[in-house]
């Protein structure tokens, strides 16, 4: 099977296994995992924040994040496609008590002039807007990058004007792979960022959320509240170092393998996909013009043994990873251009 349905179906390697399997551990819950006291330090550092906290999911690392820098009945502001509005199942209407003003965009990026737009005025008929989150790659726009300007733009307005900033970055270590620009350079727009360890780092599970010394003490209390708080996971933690050796330089071949992909669905009639927006491990093709309909692609796709996956109607989704090497990447394009052509 080439499986490119998601970036978190990536299985341990032999010799990240071996990493887990000789992890020190200790009772996390006492702070005493040494390894994963280790990574939140180096994760910390790379993101240029005073601490790091361990957490076992993104999902998790974003109700955290929401959770610790608003209160019930303020307001976030987001785009429309983010993860956190969309695929988080309601967490931070039903834990944090906010409400979402939503900013439209096509690539998942928007500006301080569109925040502007949205925030709110001091009045007492209205919500007070608490905080603005972003997210870089944003995953529903297809892997887009958030330009770093317009992050830091963001960045000095909500200071200003003392409104919090989140950054989910599940997927940082594509953006900062793909632009050369350092992780601590995106982080530094905002006040929290989350980062996955379990999607194209290829580790099993965990995430980490870095920010200020007062944000991690509130994060870590949240994170207790909602059953997060895990003990020897330092067996997952080691996973997580082991990828950050590893694994990051190698995230310019997933790209590389994604522009494959992309150029495969994006020869075919009836298939439109934005080749300037394939600009990390995400490829969108829209096949609602194609004759086959997307639930007969996908089947004859996959009994090719190619998994993709339907985002929308008439969205696909390919995501490359490490469980793809160049050879399965060009054997997927190849296979996507004879199943697909009418
Ligand atoms: N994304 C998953 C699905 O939930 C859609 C995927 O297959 O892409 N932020 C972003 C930008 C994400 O893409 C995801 C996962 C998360 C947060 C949540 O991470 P987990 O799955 O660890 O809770």
């Amino acid at each position: 099977m080439i499986d490119l349905r998601s970036d978190t179906v990536t299985r341990p390697t032999e010799e990240m296994r071996r990493a887990i399997a000789a992890a020190e551990v200790g009772d996390d819950v006492f702070g005493e995992d040494p390894t994963i006291n280790e990574l939140q330090r180096r994760v910390a550092t790379l993101l240029g924040k005073e601490e790091a906290l361990f957490l076992p999911s993104g999902t998790m690392a974003n109700v955290v994040s929401v959770m610790a820098q608003t209160s019930p009945g303020t307001e976030v502001i987001l785009e429309e496609g983010c993860h956190i509005y969309n695929f988080e199942s309601g967490s931070s209407a039903r834990f944090s008590g906010v409400q979402f003003r939503l900013v439209s965009s096509r690539d998942g990026s928007f500006t301080a002039d569109d925040v502007d737009r949205l925030v709110r005025d001091d009045n007492v008929h209205l919500p007070p807007t608490a905080l603005i989150a972003m997210e870089n790659t944003h995953n529903k726009a297809g892997g887009t990058l958030f330009p770093v300007e317009a992050m830091e733009g963001i960045g000095r307005y909500a200071e200003e004007r003392g409104i919090k900033v989140h950054l989910d970055g599940a997927r940082l270590w594509n953006a900062s792979a793909a632009t050369g620009i350092p992780l601590s350079r995106y982080a530094a727009a905002a006040d929290s960022v989350s980062v996955c360890l379990s999607k194209g780092l290829g580790a099993p599970a965990g995430s980490l959320v870095a920010g200020g010394r007062s944000f991690i003490r509130k994060a870590h209390r949240i994170r207790k509240m909602l059953g997060g708080g895990m003990r020897q996971a330092g067996i997952l933690a080691a996973a997580g170092l082991y990828a950050l050796d590893h694994h990051v330089d190698r995230l310019a071949d997933d790209h590389a393998n994604a522009k494959l992909i992309a150029d495969a669905f994006a020869s075919l009639p009836g298939v439109d996909v934005d080749l300037d927006r394939t600009e990390t491990n995400i490829v969108l093709a829209d096949v609602s013009n194609h004759p086959f309909g997307e639930a007969k692609i996908i089947d004859a796709l996959k009994r090719r043994d190619v998994l993709v996956l339907a985002i929308d109607t008439g969205l696909l989704r390919a995501v490359t990873s490490l469980e793809v090497t160049s050879e399965q990447a060009a054997e997927a394009a190849s296979i996507i251009r004879e199943t697909l052509i009418p």
